[in-house]
């Protein structure tokens, strides 16, 4: 039989349906390091992973691999060259994640734009007063929506931005067709006019090295002054030292965070700060959806390890050949 290693826990639901045909091993507690991996690794046939590091040594450690899944759509925690290199082919969950994570996103633009965090904090310490005229939040309603990556999220997010009342406009370095963009309403600008147009900008693009710092000081002034940032997509798309200037000193008015350059790291001085909503990268996160996702991946390890091409592999041509 197949030995395939979860190295994270998932409930038995996620894999019952192939008990019979592979030999599932099931690792207990927090979520395997890349160290206890690289210690078990070669006894596997298949691993599925939940975020945590498959570097080339574990790549080079695993001799008899023969299929990689990971638990998200993306992938930036695995070295996917390396694999595709070595013919591994590596699989993710691209459809289950969808809806939760945009709704996660829009969770913290209606948090972060109407200061609901800041808000929950002072009615607790006995606090009432806010201005009649407060500029401390804004309302979504009639605002403009800058989406930066319309893939299967972005336009996620674009249908329930629309839904309560927001206008959207999108970059993508792919733009979408005429039809698509007739379909979602939407309107393409360059990665520019995106930043000067919207009130609030969020980010659905995946971590690749050319994004990396995406978002620095020179970024958030092309932004307007009073314009919120929402990031549910990877941290080190966003340089935290320089957002968290930006914040400080009215640069940009607010920012909601999912992910973070150094996790579970966050940098000190966004802590401070009540202008910015943080949660520890939980935007898939509820129970329905991981099953969904979990069982997502697992079907495609098992293609993959019947000799099927399943359509959730990212690196396909290995298969192919
Ligand atoms: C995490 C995600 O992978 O889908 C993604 O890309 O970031 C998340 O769903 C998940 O939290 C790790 O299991």
């Amino acid at each position: 039989m197949k030995q395939i290693l979860i190295a994270f826990e998932v409930p038995e639901e996620c894999y019952a349906a192939y008990e019979e045909e592979f030999d599932f091993t099931v690792s207990l507690g927090a979520p395997m390091t890349t160290e206890e991996l690289l210690e078990v690794v070669d006894q596997y046939d298949g691993i599925f992973v939940a975020g945590t590091r498959v570097n080339k040594e574990v790549l080079d450690k695993g001799s008899r691999l023969l299929v990689i899944g990971n638990n998200g759509v993306g992938y930036d925690n695995i070295d996917w060259k390396y694999a595709t290199e070595k013919g591994v082919p590596v699989v993710n969950t691209p459809t289950q994640v969808t809806e939760t994570t945009a709704e996660h996103a829009v969770a913290l633009m209606m948090t972060t734009m109407r200061g609901i965090a800041r808000y929950d904090d002072r009615v607790r310490r006995g606090e009432w007063g806010t201005p009649i005229f407060t500029d401390e939040n804004m309302e979504l309603h009639g605002r403009t929506l800058g989406i930066l990556g319309f893939g299967r999220i972005g336009k996620m997010v674009c249908k329930k931005a629309q839904g309560l009342g927001m206008q959207v406009i999108y970059y993508d370095k792919f733009r979408a067709s005429e039809a698509v963009e007739k379909e979602y309403n939407v309107t393409y600008m360059e990665f520019d006019e995106v930043l000067a147009n919207s009130d609030c900008v969020t980010l659905h693009m995946p971590y690749v090295p050319e994004n990396h710092h995406l978002f620095s000081m020179e970024t958030f002034r092309k932004m307007k002054k009073d314009a919120y940032l929402i990031n549910a997509a990877r941290g080190p798309i966003v340089d935290e030292k320089a957002l968290a200037e930006a914040l400080e000193t009215g640069v940009i008015r607010g920012a909601g965070l999912d992910v973070f350059e150094e996790e579970p790291k966050v940098y000190e001085a966004l802590k401070h700060l009540d202008n910015v909503v943080m949660t520890p990268h939980v935007a898939s996160a509820a129970r329905r959806t991981r099953v969904l996702m979990a069982q997502e991946a697992i079907d495609g390890m098992v293609g993959v390890l019947r000799g099927e091409i399943p359509s959730n592999v990212i690196n396909r041509e290995v298969l192919e050949k």
